[in-house]
């Protein structure tokens, strides 16, 4: 056994998102968001679920602080519903919407628990939607509006803000590969979209910070090395265009660069983008986006391993693909590869410099059921998350200036295009009766916390 320390101030937490936790969905004046819609689109959840009920965590937010407060955990990241703030995206404030994150922030700090709160985890009001949503430049207006009012109302006792979570997810998965809401199907309007959102963060973080004296205010990206499957040249551009359309695209302008060159002249010879290139861009935009932050934000799952469809023997296999068939996979198919956040944070940190990392997600998906005694004994979570500690705690001692860690999830949820067939909680969820059950990685991560250190075999 050997003992991984952490620094004093380490911030170790829990992650979750308002559709995926909040259910009441249709009260207090909640407008219509793009995941309503898409949710009850036949075809689009795979278990034909949604979010109406979810976790009920809108009706059961002191319960779920109690059991946060009996884990020891001393930190929160959740996300605010844009469509219960602005119902019509813009303009008429909801002040029942504000009140209900009030009262979870009151109720958090007198818990001893720090809010850290995303602005935009993805539940975009349809009604903007129905404008064209992120593909038009005044959504990016819009998202700026929400920021202020929320940053007005929550900045006297929030001091942790995250604009976005994962505009990879919220532009390319959703407008071009059309797994997530809205749905679409379409490169340009995905990269138009993918500006936008980048564009809305920079409007953001200045309002954010007028708001909230003294707050930390960052982004947070979903970040993967992407790895060639062969030493081949094909496979290394492969490999090279997968970290530059997922990576270096959010990254680069996020901090003070353009665009990677590489990939719009990748997007320019698919068709994806005009001649002319990005023309959503504006004169000064650059500048907007690259707004100096206080954190980068980074959500670690796995590792992208990339064959060329150029390598001939390739041709009958998916474009992705793993290597290393002996390792562990998780429920969702991902590959277990600890390894990838150390070079992921290692990268991040030498590429691009930010002042502070937090991870604000990773975690995996385990069905474990409670057992007779009612017991969740969910061995391979709990390994899972060991092992990525300590890979975290490799990178720090190599200097990567990492704060804090946010296990994903607090408890079961609404897993997006999965429906409710993914566990990725530390807390089971009986979604018939709302019991809410802590498993063995929940009680192993209060003695985490508690000793500020993780024991390795
Ligand atoms: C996070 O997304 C979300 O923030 C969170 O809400 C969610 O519940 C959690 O993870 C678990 O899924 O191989 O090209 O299809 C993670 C999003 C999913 C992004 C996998 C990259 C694979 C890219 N990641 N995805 S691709």
């Amino acid at each position: 056994m050997t003992t991984l320390r952490f620094p004093t101030e380490f911030v170790w937490g829990v992650a979750t998102s308002s559709y995926q936790i909040e259910g009441a969905a249709l009260e207090d004046g909640r407008g219509e968001s793009i995941w309503d819609r898409f949710s009850k689109t036949p075809g689009k959840v795979r278990d034909g679920t949604n979010g109406d009920v979810a976790c009920d965590h809108y009706h059961r937010f002191r319960e779920d602080i109690a059991l946060m407060k009996g884990l020891g955990i001393r930190h929160y990241r959740f996300s605010v519903a844009w469509p219960r703030i602005l119902p019509e995206g813009r303009g008429k404030v909801n002040q029942a919407g504000l009140d209900f994150y009030s009262r979870l922030v009151d109720a958090l700090l007198e818990a001893g628990i720090e809010p850290f709160v995303t602005l935009y985890h993805w539940d975009l009001p349809q009604v903007l939607q129905d404008e064209g949503g992120w593909a038009k430049r005044s959504t990016a207006e819009a998202f700026a509006e929400y920021a202020g009012v929320v940053a007005k109302s929550l900045g006297n006792r929030v001091k942790k803000w995250i604009t976005h979570n994962e505009p990879w997810c919220a532009s390319i998965l959703s407008h071009h590969l059309g797994i997530h809401a809205p749905g679409l199907k379409d490169y340009r309007t995905a990269l138009a979209a993918s500006h936008h959102l980048l564009l809305s963060h920079g409007l953001a973080v200045p309002l954010i910070r007028a708001a909230s004296p003294g707050a930390e205010v960052g982004i947070t990206l979903n970040l993967t090395p992407s790895e060639p499957a062969s030493p081949s040249a094909a496979d290394h551009d492969a490999a090279r265009h997968f970290d530059g359309h997922f990576n270096r695209w959010f990254l680069d302008p996020l901090f003070g660069r353009r665009y990677p060159v590489d990939i719009i002249a990748d997007y320019v010879a698919a068709g994806h983008l005009p001649p002319e290139g990005l023309t959503v861009v504006q004169p000064g935009d650059f500048e907007t986006i690259a707004v100096k932050c206080d954190f980068l934000g980074i959500n670690y799952y796995n590792r992208t391993v990339l064959r060329s469809d150029k390598v001939p023997e390739a041709q009958n296999e998916p474009r992705q693909v793993f290597l290393a068939p002996e390792k562990e996979w998780t429920e969702m198919g991902w590959e277990v590869h600890p390894n990838g956040l150390r070079d992921t944070l290692l990268r991040v940190h030498l590429d691009y410099r930010p002042r502070k990392i937090y991870v604000t997600e990773n975690g995996a998906s385990y069905s474990t059921p409670p057992g007779a005694d009612g017991r969740v004994k969910d061995e391979q979570r709990l390994a899972f998350l060991r092992e990525h500690f300590a890979a975290a705690h490799r990178a720090m001692e190599a200097g990567v200036p990492l704060a804090g860690y946010f296990v994903w999830s607090l408890m079961d949820n609404f897993e997006w295009d999965r429906g409710y067939s993914q566990r990725f909680g530390i807390v089971w969820v009986d979604y018939k009766t709302q019991q809410r059950i802590p498993k063995d990685s929940a009680l192993w991560y209060r003695g985490v916390i508690a000793e500020n250190a993780v024991q390795v075999p």
